[in-house]
């Protein structure tokens, strides 16, 4: 590291000292924390991201964001050149970076790592850092913070592309990366163009016709509901009602959005007795969560939820079904065929009835551990990859080896064999590839691939909720001293530490019919969560309840 550089460093970062008696660290989905806390975390996380650019000679991506969180919240996060979230091992990185405790061990550390990594900073071939935020009040003093970070890299440029989703902004660093025009319009252009095309694949004059065209959706009164507005007057076909988009004044994700409505099972805010028996959907504050819902009768505020488990079933069955149209009168094994392996990765809070339907459909189901970053990686290890956690992060991964032979595929086929079913269900899968944003779980375009695959079938949303019946489950979060106490294995299944308390989870499950429960601790928020399920609501209710107990009296505040 040159002198001017050093000097560069050390006076930028003296403006951002880091909190005191806080250790942060990189969790599920970058750092998150109260926002009065987060300036020094972000300036920092604008070098990582620099640096990231520099050592992959890429365009990289900062979002600001606490998605699901309360307003008061706030995070950071890196886009690594896929668009996919920032590779695993920088993030040991990011925790010492975070954590360092003044302007000269911060640049120690930093002079080490560039070392080890062979990162040269002599600003010789500049690199881009697309920024961006979400509706947060405290995104604007943040995203300062991570420019000042940025700038103290000689050589990296920030570019701010202002108030986006999380996902429009993996997808423009995604885009960027594969020479692809990556404006927030050409995103819109994308999503409204594919959708009219897989619509116009659906069957016509059928029962595709008899399907409602009108959604509602909540945007959780965050940056989703306002780009939905911009999104839906580029449709047809379809009547979307935005409501909660922050406008009238309601609070980022209170009472809200669809962590609130998976979580809770109940109406969400400005929803009622008005929307019995209509097609509703609710975004998270950074639109990176989808889950569907009914209101099934005016007299009580429960919803029928319809989650991500039921997302990716509704996916799934639509993708099988395309390839054995595809693979009718081919063989597969033949010179010119392709074995397309197709495959499902859900975590531990996927309904078990779910996996069940799944299975029976002939499909192969992997788990990971929560998080997107971990069910991304083992779904990319398929030619088509569909991934989906139960509260509505999910998308689908096409191999690119995989699309090369779509493509060919549909130029090959003899001027007869065009508009064979074969020819439209490679159609089809082509055009689902270009809407569902491949970068990371997207609300918006999951929307229109769901909107778009009902139209195909011709089914309602009860119809649809109909697949299988959902087993009754329970979530709740426990405050705790310390939640790193509780360590856990098999795509968190079992928790290791503290010592016996699995044992004694595994007592109370044994006690009600089809019981199963885990605990974890979050890596969004500061506590320890725990999943229930049995085989009635009351049993998944008195589950939960008694292995929350559990974990406040091996690790809580002893007030159980
Ligand atoms: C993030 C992650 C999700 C994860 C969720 C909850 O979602 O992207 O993969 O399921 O946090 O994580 P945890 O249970 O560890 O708090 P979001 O929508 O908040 O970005």
């Amino acid at each position: 590291m040159n002198e001017d550089q050093r000097l560069l460093f050390l006076s930028s970062s003296s403006h951002f000292p880091p909190p005191q008696g806080v250790k942060l660290s990189y969790g599920t989905s970058g750092f998150r924390a109260d926002a009065s806390i987060l300036q020094s975390t972000v300036y920092r996380v604008g070098i990582l991201a620099a640096l990231r650019a520099l050592k992959t000679q890429s365009v990289i991506g900062l979002m600001i964001t606490a998605s699901h969180n309360e307003v008061s919240d706030n995070g950071v996060k890196v886009a690594d050149p896929s668009g996919g979230m920032l590779s695993q091992d920088w993030e040991p990185f990011a925790d010492t970076l975070a954590n360092a405790r003044d302007p000269q061990h911060l640049v120690e550390l930093i002079a080490e790592f560039v070392k080890k990594e062979n990162i040269t900073l002599d600003g010789a071939k500049p690199v881009e850092i697309l920024l961006a935020r979400d509706t947060r009040p405290s995104g604007e003093f943040l995203l300062e913070a991570a420019k000042q970070g940025i700038g103290s890299i000689i050589g990296a440029v920030a570019l701010d592309m202002g108030i986006l989703t999380t996902p429009q902004l993996h997808w423009m660093v995604r885009a960027r990366n594969g020479g692809v025009k990556a404006s927030e319009t050409d995103y819109f252009k994308r999503l409204s163009s594919s959708f009219r095309c897989l619509v116009d694949l659906s069957p016509s004059g059928t029962h595709a016709n008899n399907v409602d065209d009108k959604l509602v959706v909540d945007g959780a009164n965050g940056v989703g509901g306002e780009k939905l507005e911009i999104l839906k007057t580029m449709l047809n076909g379809l009547a979307i009602e935005v409501r909660n988009s922050g406008k009238e004044g309601g609070v980022l994700n209170e009472g809200v959005g669809a962590d609130y409505v998976q979580k809770e099972k109940v109406v969400p805010f400005s929803f009622g007795s008005q929307d019995v028996g209509i097609r509703c959907a609710s975004l998270d504050g950074d639109a990176d969560r989808l889950v569907y819902f009914v209101v099934p009768s005016t007299s009580s505020n429960k919803i029928e939820l319809v989650d991500g488990d039921k997302i990716l079933s509704l996916f799934a069955i639509f993708i099988k079904e395309q390839l054995s149209i595809l693979n009718k009168e081919i063989d597969v094994k033949a010179e010119n065929g392709y074995q397309c392996r197709l495959g499902i990765v859900q975590t531990a809070y996927a309904n078990g009835a779910s996996t069940d339907y799944l299975k029976q459909l002939g499909l192969e189901v992997t788990f990971t551990p929560t998080g997107v970053k971990y069910l991304h990686e083992k779904a990319a290890e398929y030619d088509i990859g569909i991934y989906f956690e139960a509260n509505g992060h999910g998308t689908i991964l096409f191999s690119e080896q995989f699309l090369c032979w779509l493509k060919a595929r549909t130029t090959e086929l003899s001027d007869v064999a065009k508009g064979s079913e074969q020819h439209k269900a490679a159609l089809r899968l082509l055009a689902v590839s270009e809407l569902i944003n491949q970068a990371i779980g997207d609300a918006l375009s999951g929307v229109l691939l769901v909107e778009a695959i009902l139209k195909y079938m011709g089914w309602s949303i009860q119809r649809w909720n109909e697949l299988y019946q959902d087993l009754p489950s329970r979530q709740l979060k426990v405050k705790v001293v310390d939640r790193s106490a509780v360590v856990t294995a098999n795509a968190e299944t079992v928790a290791v530490t503290p010592p016996g308390i699995q044992e004694a989870i595994n007592a109370e499950a044994a006690e009600h019919p089809r019981g199963r429960c885990f605990i974890r601790p979050s890596g969004t928020e500061d506590v320890i969560r725990v999943y229930a399920e049995a085989s009635s609501q009351d049993a998944a209710d008195n589950l939960a309840q008694s292995v929350a107990k559990l974990v406040d009296q091996f690790l809580g505040f002893g007030s159980s």
